[in-house]
């Protein structure tokens, strides 16, 4: 099953195990800690008074009270001190225990918040990061559903230089759209009046369609009859997945899994000829799939979408297309940036 990256307080998730960032004492404190016995009652401190204090890096589980979840596990994340002091495998420490003690009590969904990066002062990019590829690992084999809840934006920090590609990217592409619309006006009109209006462009689409019949690249041979036509249908958007999974040598759970795809989503893909994806999961496929260009824009239109020069969201995945590179969580960490949606969530 796939992280979740989500932007909430923690303690309104409902799922089997929430993860508590505690201090040694276990006696409650700020941050999450704070909020946590706050919204779980007397009931958690009074139980978590007879544990005896932890060390860092260990986990200890309790119940919820009045939480909406069944567990809370209580770990001590490392304090932050340069990072030259075993902090990054503390910190990884917390992320398996917690995984551990919670697959040992049969929990099938856990939320984490990001251990270490308040009061603790761990950096959160890199607090993030160690989340991510710690649960990751976990995840090849065992199933749970992850939350990671993330209460601030600037958790995620893409790198100034990966911004500023994006944006310049994201700016060319506009160009290149509303470049290509005014020159095709100006020969409609055999004017060279630049038109800049850019809201201009959605009529001039609806045109192109209304005009289709006399574009050769629409065209259909007329004697077809509609159940011709219909008996030709193409490979459907799951047929072309389950050959490309081959094609690539993968098997069926490394596809899902590092689309950051639920088993059960996927079952239902495979079971399914003519599934209709999201297009978010239509594009974590692709990526996936480590597809190129041309034929991520094929497998989408197989599920009915595209990817356009119109919006931020489909230059951000063609800008990672282009530049090879796969990882969906710094793709997700740009898409975030950006205000985007984020793959697989
Ligand atoms: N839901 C989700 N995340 C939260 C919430 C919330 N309700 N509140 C804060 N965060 P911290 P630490 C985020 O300081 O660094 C306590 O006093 C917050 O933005 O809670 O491990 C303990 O008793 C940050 O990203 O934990 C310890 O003394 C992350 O949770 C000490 O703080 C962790 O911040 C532990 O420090």
């Amino acid at each position: 099953m796939p992280i979740k990256i989500v932007r909430n307080d923690i303690t309104k998730i409902e799922c089997d195990a929430i993860v508590n960032a505690a201090n040694s004492s276990l006696l409650g404190g700020g941050g999450v800690d704070g909020a946590i016995h706050r919204a779980a009652g007397k009931g958690l401190l009074l139980e978590c008074m007879k544990l005896g204090g932890c060390k860092v890096g260990q986990a200890n589980l309790t119940k919820a009270y009045k939480l909406p979840s069944r567990f809370v596990i209580h770990i001590v994340g490392p304090k932050w001190k340069g990072g030259q002091n075993g902090e990054r495998e503390l910190l990884e420490s917390c992320y398996h225990e917690s995984l551990r003690i919670a697959a040992d009590n049969n929990c099938e969904s856990i939320a984490f918040p990001l251990i270490s990066s308040g009061v603790y002062g761990y950096p959160k990019d890199q607090a993030l990061k160690i989340a991510v590829d710690t649960i990751t690992s976990f995840l090849i084999d065992h199933d749970m559903l992850v939350y990671i809840v993330v209460f601030d934006k600037s958790a995620f920090q893409i790198s100034e230089k990966l911004f500023s590609d994006i944006t310049s990217y994201i700016d060319d592409k506009y160009v290149d759209t509303h470049f290509i619309f005014n020159r095709s006006r100006r020969d409609e009109y055999g004017e060279s009046t630049v038109l800049a209006e850019t809201q201009i462009l959605s009529d001039d689409f609806e045109t192109c369609e209304l005009q289709a019949p006399q574009c050769p690249t629409m065209g259909v041979p007329k004697a077809a009859s509609l159940a011709d036509m219909v008996n030709q249908i193409d490979e459907s958007f799951s047929q072309m997945l389950l050959r490309k999974i081959d094609e690539k040598g993968m098997t069926d759970a490394e596809c899902y899994k590092k689309a950051n795809v639920d088993r059960k989503l996927f079952s239902k893909i495979r079971g399914d000829a003519y599934y209709r994806p999201s297009k978010t999961t239509a594009i974590a496929f692709a990526i996936a799939l480590e597809l190129s260009l041309e034929d991520t824009k094929d497998m989408l239109m197989k599920a009915g979408f595209a990817l356009s020069h119109s919006n931020k969201f489909d230059i951000i995945i063609e800008y990672f297309i282009i530049n090879e590179n796969y990882n969906i969580f710094e793709i997700n960490e740009a898409l975030f940036a950006f205000d985007q949606s984020l793959l697989g969530v």
